[in-house]
């Protein structure tokens, strides 16, 4: 039987130095315990619950600088709203939205992740100081595969149905854990196989998916938390929340989104993306202080 999520370890390979890696044959790693947050920083003008408000480079650092010390442990930036709807933005549009970011916070002492879609962007994010290639479409384009291999990024590969344009007109599947988790499974060793150092998996809430699919893919959670992968969870903020918890205004969706958090965190995810950074750190701890069998916490001191 694998330990409680609280002790569980997770580790991700890069094949160059990264913030907290330590050498090993394989390449750099980073190892961590329990469930993580990855901030989300949205340096675009039309985010779905955030759009412009982290678009202006001064702007931007500011709230990277807020999660850093709140303790997020890998900040995620994003040039390209993928929410449903979303037309897609020129490659050079995204770029220049993301470089001076990156080039700013790389060196920081904090893990960098890009969320792009294309590949000459996820190269420019790279030698602008990213770490690890968070795709949407899990890596689908070869191309996508080819610049993380060269460059020895880890990847954050993501199951979407369809692209984000039309992806909620009508999401359809037969079994959709069995065709998620085989989709991730596929790609993961595919995307291994070419020489991407290792790789994060991510169901992909609200990627081609009504509630119930999101519902069904939560609840089979520990099936792919049990495998070889760490996972990554992101329902922050996202429709399934204000359906489930009737809150129609994106922006006041925090306290469902971090009750999803906890409960993916219980079922094993290695990381969670999310807008609250302060909320979801402290949440967890305490989560994961509950969840620590009690000799592990030692004797109990403080009179609070
Ligand atoms: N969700 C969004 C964007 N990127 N990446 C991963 N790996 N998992 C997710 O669930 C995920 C993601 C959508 O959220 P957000 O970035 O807040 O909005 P927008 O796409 O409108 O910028």
């Amino acid at each position: 039987m694998s330990s409680p999520w609280p002790q569980r370890q997770h580790r991700l390979t890069f094949g160059f130095p990264v913030p907290g890696g330590v050498r090993t044959p394989d390449g750099w790693e980073v190892v961590w315990t329990g469930c993580a947050v990855m901030g989300i920083l949205n340096v675009t003008p039309d985010s779905f619950s955030d759009g412009g408000r982290h678009a202006g480079l001064e702007a931007a650092l500011a709230h990277a600088r807020t999660m850093r010390a709140a303790g997020a442990f890998m900040i995620d930036v994003g040039g390209e709203s993928t929410r449903p709807g979303a037309d897609p933005v020129p490659a050079d549009v995204e770029v220049d939205r993301l470089r001076p970011v990156l080039r700013a916070l790389a060196g920081g002492g904090v893990l960098l992740s890009v969320d792009t879609l294309k590949p000459e962007v996820a190269r420019a994010a790279l030698e602008a100081g990213a770490h690890l290639v968070n795709d949407v479409s899990g890596l689908r384009n070869p191309g996508m595969v080819a610049v993380c291999a060269e460059a020895g990024a880890a990847a954050c590969v993501m199951h979407m149905q369809g692209e984000p344009r039309t992806m909620q007109h009508a999401p359809h599947y037969g079994d959709v854990v069995a065709e998620v988790h085989r989709y991730l499974r596929t790609q993961a060793a595919r995307v291994r196989a070419a020489g991407v150092p290792s790789v994060l998996l991510d169901p992909g809430l609200g990627f081609g998916k009504t509630v119930e699919h999101n519902l069904a893919l939560l609840r089979a959670l520990p099936d792919l938390t049990g495998g070889e992968w760490p996972v990554l969870v992101g329902a922050s903020r996202k429709g399934m929340i204000g359906r489930l918890g009737d809150v129609p205004v994106a922006s006041e969706r925090d306290p469902g989104s971090l009750a999803l958090h906890l409960h993916a965190a219980r079922q094993g995810a290695a990381m969670v993306r999310v807008h609250a950074v302060a909320e979801h750190v402290q949440a967890l701890r305490v989560q994961a202080a509950l969840d620590t069998p009690r000799q592990e916490t030692g004797p109990l001191q403080s009179p609070a």
